[in-house]
């Protein structure tokens, strides 16, 4: 040890945080910082649960990263040069992890924050620690400060307070008060009236605290920097006597300046128990009135009141500056700290556009939002899936035939057995293993132009003949023509007429989904106008072939614009608009996501094995000249 007894914290001062703490351990990273001390005051956390790993903190501007150990063993091996131990552990388990910490004769200094500390567990802490000649500090306080060294913990509050008491450089007044609340409005006090602090200790409420206000005040009247004491006591216990002894002996010879909070305690008509533990008088001696007037009899320097404490000091300070004994130093720049972001935004510092935005739910406040209705009244209302699918895709409430028609269009195409391109995929992944996500995502990644995915270009293709006034005759030749030039540019054969045609259902096979769709919007949509129309062009392409009738997929898209169109709840842009990004698609895509999982979870059920295609299945042709001629390319 290097420091004399009298100073346990200075610049070089390094600590142990017992307990996950990154708030209060980026505090005093941040306090480190702004005081310009080399390294970290913080050398490594004590957290017996979770295994050892590191933490990630900020130093200054860049980011720093500190180990976590699981034993004080560990720890005190790794870091020779560390000494103190700030234990965050709880009432519960505090006592036994600073028995622990006594074990090892490097730490000098425990700083116990933990409130609720049984008074037997601390009196034997205490007993242990005096006979180790280990500094003791709480229980239930927030510690201390040693501006421009060393910051215990929360002490101090938050760096816009620090920096405002400038704790980022020390001071010549050393003072020890029971609480930490009170103990942050010294710092704030004696900044404004003398040079600031030069060290604060906050011994903690409780009847049986590990160090003293005479522990301190001793080490400061040691301390040559220390210039000028204040004592800040409270009603309760008797420990101010052993300082006013201490003055009257010559012991503590250095201006101390004090008061004891409580006064009002007389003004109640029994005793009081204010906040702390111990700040109850037992007998007319632990009265803050009688301490008070003990103090000021012994010679040490009590205002007439707490509101004439900052003028006291002042006088005080100022008495010692005019007799040469401090020397006030320039002060310097207050150190520029990065402000948390998140701590900045609430402040209103700062502002950032946002990378994202998004417009149909949240989840923030109390309750979850959908497109602006609460997830209570949704069931309240009992608006259904349709409803849900309502908010989330259009942002508003449509009107109850509409709800239930887009619930009617996810049951129907919920599934179409097992032999579809979707269904297929689905079954062949979840049998080579695949899990629910994989196989489901397989079996959708089918859906397209020809399978399940021509909703919206069947809306497409069937409004825009309808606006364009074309016969359902001139619509089916144009769309061939447009088909036939297309496919002369591409290797992809593109359907003609999204929405017609079914590779098993025909006029003498119809569609049963079909059907009930037909019969739904007929009895229930205020008009069905493009619907009518896509019967016609079916009457066009059946003439041709019976298959070629107006699919499942043709009759929903053209039903869904007939609503988009005239229900009322859309207008015209936003129709068209909604065609255009997919949101028919989307019907499909979630109705039959019911029966992919469902297939999925047939096969895994079924304990399927890995499905193999027979060869004899496939038809294989190696041979260059025969392929081409498959092809038509040669003859
Ligand atoms: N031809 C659906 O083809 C299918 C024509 C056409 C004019 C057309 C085909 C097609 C448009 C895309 C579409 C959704 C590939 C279908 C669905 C969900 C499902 C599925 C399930 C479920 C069927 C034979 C002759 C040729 C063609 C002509 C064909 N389509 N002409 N307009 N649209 N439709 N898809 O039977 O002269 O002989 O050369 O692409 O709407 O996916 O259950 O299976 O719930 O899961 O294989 O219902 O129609 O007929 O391609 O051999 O053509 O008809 O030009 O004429 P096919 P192809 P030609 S519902």
């Amino acid at each position: 040890r290097t420091r004399p007894s009298y100073r346990p914290f200075d610049a070089t001062t390094r600590a142990f945080v017992y307990g996950l703490q990154p708030r209060a351990i980026q505090g005093m990273l941040d306090f480190d910082y702004s005081c310009g001390r080399a390294t970290p005051s913080v050398s490594a956390m004590v957290y017996p649960f979770g295994g050892h790993h590191i933490q990630k903190f900020y130093w200054g501007t860049k980011e720093t990263l500190l180990p976590v150990y699981t034993s004080l063993d560990d720890a005190v091996k790794k870091h020779p040069d560390t000494d103190v131990v700030v234990n965050f552990a709880s009432s519960r388990s505090v006592y036994s992890s600073t028995l622990d910490i006594l074990k090892f004769s490097q730490i000098r200094s425990i700083a116990i924050i933990a409130e609720g500390v049984p008074e037997r567990h601390a009196r034997e802490l205490l007993y242990l620690a005096k006979k180790k000649s280990v500094l003791i500090i709480g229980p239930a306080t927030v510690g201390g400060v040693k501006p421009g060294c060393f910051k215990i913990g929360n002490s101090g509050g938050m760096m816009d307070n620090i920096i405002a008491s400038k704790l980022y450089r020390p001071g010549s007044v050393g003072y020890v008060s029971k609480s930490g609340g009170m103990s942050n409005e010294l710092n704030n006090i004696l900044s404004l009236v003398t040079n600031g602090t030069y060290e604060g200790i906050a011994i903690g409420g409780d009847r049986y605290p590990g160090s003293t206000f005479i522990d301190h005040l001793l080490r400061y009247e040691a301390d040559p920097d220390c210039k000028m004491l204040v004592l800040l006591g409270e009603v309760g216990g008797i420990e101010e006597y052993r300082v006013i002894e201490a003055v009257r002996k010559g012991t503590i010879k250095k201006p101390i300046v004090a008061w004891c909070i409580g006064t009002c305690a007389k003004m109640f008509a029994t005793e009081v128990q204010f906040g702390h533990a111990g700040s109850l008088a037992n007998t007319e001696l632990e009265t803050a009135d009688a301490k008070n007037k003990a103090m000021r009899a012994a010679g040490l320097i009590v205002p007439e009141t707490f509101e004439d404490l900052p003028e006291v000091l002042k006088e005080t300070y100022e008495k010692l500056v005019n007799a040469g004994a401090i020397v006030p130093k320039p002060e310097r720049e207050p150190p520029v700290i990065p402000m948390d972001y998140k701590w900045a935004q609430e402040l209103g510092l700062i502002r950032k556009p946002a990378a994202f935005i998004s417009t149909i739910s949240d989840e923030r406040g109390q309750e979850l939002l959908y497109a602006g209705m609460r997830i209570s009244d949704v069931f309240k209302e009992n608006i259904g899936v349709g409803g849900v699918v309502s908010l989330l895709w259009f942002k508003r409430r449509l009107p109850e035939y509409a709800t239930k028609f887009i619930e009617m269009v996810l049951m129907l195409t919920a599934d179409h057995g097992p032999a579809v391109s979707g269904a297929m995929n689905t079954i062949v992944a979840s049998r080579a293993g695949k899990d629910l996500i994989s196989s489901l995502a397989s079996g959708l990644l089918t859906i397209g132009s020809r399978f399940g995915g021509a909703l919206d270009e069947a809306a497409s293709m069937f409004s825009s003949a309808y606006d364009r006034g074309l016969t359902p005759r001139e619509f089916v030749d144009e769309a061939r023509r447009a088909n036939k030039l297309s496919n002369l540019f591409s290797h992809l054969t593109t359907p003609t007429v999204s929405g017609i045609g079914h590779k098993i259902k025909s006029v003498n096979n119809p569609d049963l989904r079909v059907e009930l769709v037909k019969e739904f919007v007929r009895k229930n949509f205020p008009t069905h106008t493009l619907l009518d129309y896509a019967l016609a062009v079916e009457k066009v392409t059946t003439s041709k072939k019976d298959t070629l009738i107006l699919n499942v997929d043709g009759c929903i898209a053209v039903c869904f614009v007939d609503l988009l169109r005239d229900s009322g709840a859309f207008t015209r842009e936003e129709a068209e608009e909604y065609t255009k990004i997919g949101t028919l698609n989307g019907l499909f895509v979630l109705g039959r996501s019911i029966g992919f999982i469902g297939h999925h979870l047939d096969q895994k059920r079924l304990k399927a094995p890995l499905y193999r295609h027979p060869a004899d299945d496939i038809f294989i042709e190696m041979n260059e000249i025969s392929q081409q001629r498959i092809l038509g390319k040669v003859h």
